[in-house]
């Protein structure tokens, strides 16, 4: 609260005196669950800026690029209980700078608010500073945005816009403050008391009947869970416990089931996945998909076989049998939909724990293939199934890690265990790199007292690794793994073997250990397997006394990881045939010409 001498009347807050546009937002801003904003200031801000590092409830964090403040953010609300991440930031240049982090909210489908400055709209003049049509910019990556007029629309724009970006499925929205607005003052008699919008309550009883219905006939039923199932981990389970089925995740969706429950079998079922969840999911005649839109990469590019009975839980409508055809689809949330079907599946009588224990087991056989399959792998550099398992010894369960996108990413997805919900985030569909360093920032600052790490390729550190200076300007323990491997890997990879070149995905020569000095970051090597116990702990510890840490992983990525395998093979089966006889004879050619 912004002032004392309020007073409520049927669903307004008494002023009744001159407020500021800027005081109005903050009033606005301390109402929603904002613990933090993100920016950078500027001219059409400063106002702003003042009023919130005044506030008691909201804490401005000053970034070095907006693109970061608006990872952090998205962090916020991915990790933050509930809490909205929030960007203050200049109008034009700070939008298109925040942009690919307001596309990734937009794909992955996190709440984001976001509030610009705008040119003054109280004077004749053109070509002002920053003049652009915001709206139309953000237009395809938002899921609404308001330009306010006059002061009396900024708080109700405000909680309109909170109320947009948390309702059905949740994404960014924008909201233009002119700066005239933001600066000057106006009587204002009263505002809108907050209200926050209600749980949906999806009526569907009868599609649940038919739900437990088609999962107790079933003769190998499977679950695959995303984002969307997050929150109802704990009914997941049991629903899993009770069928006897598997489990497989997408990859946003990594931490909506515990990787270290025995029905988990790992990312996607495709050929791309890992051997224990493609096998598991062979057979599989009964589909419970909850909160998971089918997307390219849990799928291995659209490559997995969907059974014909899928139950289809999301909270889009659209993504309900959008890829594979939904016998039963359930649009709605989850957290109303799920403990409504394990209570039926409960009163049903259902239970097949014969067929629980067989699953079980077949899924501890091949996880411990595949386990022995990568500790097989030799090399000088360091094997990532040994780096994976020791950080996960040394983590605690709560621990949040975040990922940015590359070769890194699948690695983490295949051989780390994630155990807690919402512990593991990653930029999914909109697939931003950059991603990891900032929103690990995000992350602590929501989480102070749980360890965050973060694993990122060195491709995607260079993009926004200097972020790491506001991790140790802040006093974050933050423990940041560089994979290190002098590429843009995943991409170098997928060039491998139908180009037999590298265009542009070798990196220049980096010192890490001079960004890690230049931050203030305290730096790590790891060279090779000897050295990966130590290395961790280190950091770890480090972090632990609130120092960032770079840990620089010599990391060796020759063995492939089983989702680039599965989606090179899948992407190209896909391919019209004078296509790929072109692909297949250039490499081929290029095999033996070089
Ligand atoms: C902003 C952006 N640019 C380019 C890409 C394409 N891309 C996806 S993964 C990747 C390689 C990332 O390299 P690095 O960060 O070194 O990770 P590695 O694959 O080596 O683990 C690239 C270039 C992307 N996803 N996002
Ligand atoms: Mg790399």
């Amino acid at each position: 609260m912004a002032s004392g001498t309020q007073t409520e009347t049927a669903g307004r807050i008494r002023i009744g005196s001159n407020k500021t546009g800027a005081w109005l937002a903050r009033y606005a801003l301390e109402q929603l669950p904002v613990s933090h904003t993100f920016g950078i200031p500027g001219v059409h801000t400063t106002e702003l800026y003042d009023e919130l590092n005044q506030s008691e409830k909201i804490r401005p964090i000053l970034v070095t690029h907006e693109v970061c403040g608006a990872f952090a953010a998205d962090a916020i609300s991915r990790t933050g209980g509930g809490r909205v991440g929030c960007l203050v930031i200049v109008p034009a240049a700070g939008v298109t700078h925040a942009m690919s982090g307001i596309g990734e909210c937009y794909l992955d489908g996190i709440p984001l608010l976001v509030i610009t400055g705008g040119p003054r709209t109280d004077v004749p003049f053109g070509y002002q500073l920053h003049e652009i049509d915001q709206q139309r910019l953000v237009d395809g990556i938002v899921k609404a945005s308001w330009k306010v007029n006059e002061h009396s629309e900024i708080v109700p724009f405000i909680f309109e816009a909170y109320r947009t970006a948390v309702t059905g499925v949740p994404g960014p929205v924008l909201v233009e403050i002119p700066v005239n607005l933001q600066l000057f003052s106006q009587r204002v008699e009263d505002v809108p008391a907050f209200a926050a919008p209600a749980p949906e309550q999806p009526g569907v009883d009868r599609e649940l009947d038919a739900a437990v219905g088609m999962l107790s006939a079933a003769r190998a039923p499977g679950i695959f869970v995303g984002w969307g199932a997050v929150d109802v981990v704990d009914s997941v389970q049991k629903i899993a416990e009770i069928l006897g089925a598997p489990v497989s995740t997408s990859l946003q969706g990594l931490s909506a089931f515990p990787g270290n429950h025995p029905l988990h079998t790992g990312m996607g079922f495709s050929r791309a996945a890992v051997p224990a969840a493609e096998n598991a999911f062979a057979k599989c005649d009964c589909m419970l998909a909850i909160g998971v839109s089918f997307g390219e990469i849990p799928t291995g590019s659209f490559g997995c076989p969907v059974p014909e009975n899928l139950i289809h839980i999301d909270i889009s409508p659209q993504a309900i049998g959008r890829n594979f055809p939904a016998k039963i689809g359930l649009a709605g949330d989850s957290r109303v939909i799920v403990p409504q079907l394990l209570a039926r599946l409960q009163a049903s009588g259902a239970g097949n724990s014969a067929r629980r224990r067989e699953v079980e087991a077949r899924i501890a056989r091949d996880k411990s293939a595949y386990r022995e399959e990568w500790h097989a792998h030799q090399s000088e550099r360091v094997n990532p199934a040994l780096f994976f398992e020791e950080l996960r010894t040394r983590m605690h369960d709560d621990a949040i890690m975040t990922v940015d996108d590359g070769n890194h990413t699948f690695l983490a997805a295949e051989l780390f265990q994630v155990r807690a919900p919402r512990s593991f985030i990653s930029p999914t569909d909109f697939n931003s790199m950059g991603y990891a360093v900032p929103a690990a920032i995000g992350a602590k600052l929501a989480n102070p007292s749980r360890q965050v790490v973060s694993i990122v390729g060195d491709g995607a550190f260079l993009m926004t690794g200097l972020e790491t200076t506001t991790a140790a300007t802040l006093g974050l323990g933050i423990a940041y793994f560089v994979f290190d491997d002098g590429e843009l890997s995943q991409i170098s990879q997928g060039q491998e073997i139908p180009y037999n070149r590298k265009s542009c995905t070798t990196l220049g020569t980096i010192r890490i250990k001079g960004i890690a000095e230049a931050t203030g970051a305290h730096y790590v090597a790891i060279e090779n397997n000897t050295q990966i116990a130590a290395g961790i702990a280190e950091a770890l510890t480090t972090a632990a006394d609130g120092r960032p840490v770079i840990v620089d992983v010599h990391v060796d990525y020759s063995k492939r990881t089983r989702f680039t395998r599965g989606v090179v093979q899948t992407a190209l089966k896909r391919f019209p045939l004078r296509d790929r006889m072109r692909f297949i004879a250039r490499a081929l050619v290029r095999k033996v010409t070089g």
